[in-house]
């Protein structure tokens, strides 16, 4: 059995936005069944998380004496062992790993940039001034994106794990408005999210973070 952890609670109260979603969802396409093991934000940082995650964070994975951290690690690991979410062909497959890649290391900085200014740094002063600069930072990665992906269904040929990770990382832009300014990733992202291994995920993930406490 596969069992990943999430928040007990997410901060965003199920809007899919943290990052076990992104792992619901892989685990979704490839038509593996799995269990969450919902973590407290005082239990992450103990030695029995930290040994499965060094950095005290979520999502972890397990199956059997295998333990990964890191989404990246833990969807391609996904996708390399059960058929769904990386093209046959060697060449295609490392395209669609690049595209993980880009999504995690290219896309996802400023994005992520933005939210710190936003929420855990928008009491300090500079704060407002910063704003635009980060924000244009997203612009710019997000016009480049658009420009690769013209009128295209998915970044290279079918779905792929490049897609599923670029449309979550997306998603984290939407908040801003950011994402809106581009439509064609915004349909993009919105087809994403029609695909119904992500309407399981989602709500799956929506049902934990709005279950009554016990
Ligand atoms: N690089 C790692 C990976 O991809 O696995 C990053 C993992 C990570 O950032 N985990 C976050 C975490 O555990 C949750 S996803 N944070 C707790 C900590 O660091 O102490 C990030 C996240 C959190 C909340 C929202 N939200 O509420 O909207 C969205 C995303």
């Amino acid at each position: 059995m596969i069992t990943i952890t999430a928040f007990e609670r997410s901060p965003d109260g199920g809007k899919g936005l943290a990052r076990d979603t992104r792992v619901r969802w892989a685990l979704e396409e490839v038509g593996q069944r799995y269990e969450v093991r919902p973590v407290s934000f005082q239990a992450l940082k103990e030695p029995a998380h930290l040994r499965l995650q060094p950095f005290g964070q979520i999502p972890t994975y397990e199956e059997g004496d295998l333990e990964l951290f890191e989404t990246g690690a833990i969807i391609l690991h996904l996708a390399e062992r059960y058929p769904g979410l990386l093209p046959a062909y060697a060449n295609a497959r490392a395209r669609a790993i690049a595209w993980m890649f880009a999504a995690t290391n290219t896309v996802e900085p400023p994005i992520l940039e933005l939210v710190i200014v936003k929420i855990i740094e928008g009491d300090k002063p500079w704060a407002k001034d910063r704003m635009p600069l980060v924000a244009d930072r997203v612009r710019a990665r997000l016009r480049m994106l658009a420009a690769r992906l013209g009128d295209a269904e998915w970044l290279d040929g079918a779905f792929s794990a490049g897609d599923l990770m670029m449309i979550h990382v997306l998603l984290r832009a939407r908040p801003s408005g950011l994402l809106d300014e581009f439509p064609s990733l915004a349909a993009y992202v919105a087809r994403g999210e029609a695909r119904p291994a992500y309407q399981r995920a989602f709500a799956d993930q929506l049902a934990q973070n709005t279950r009554p406490a016990p």
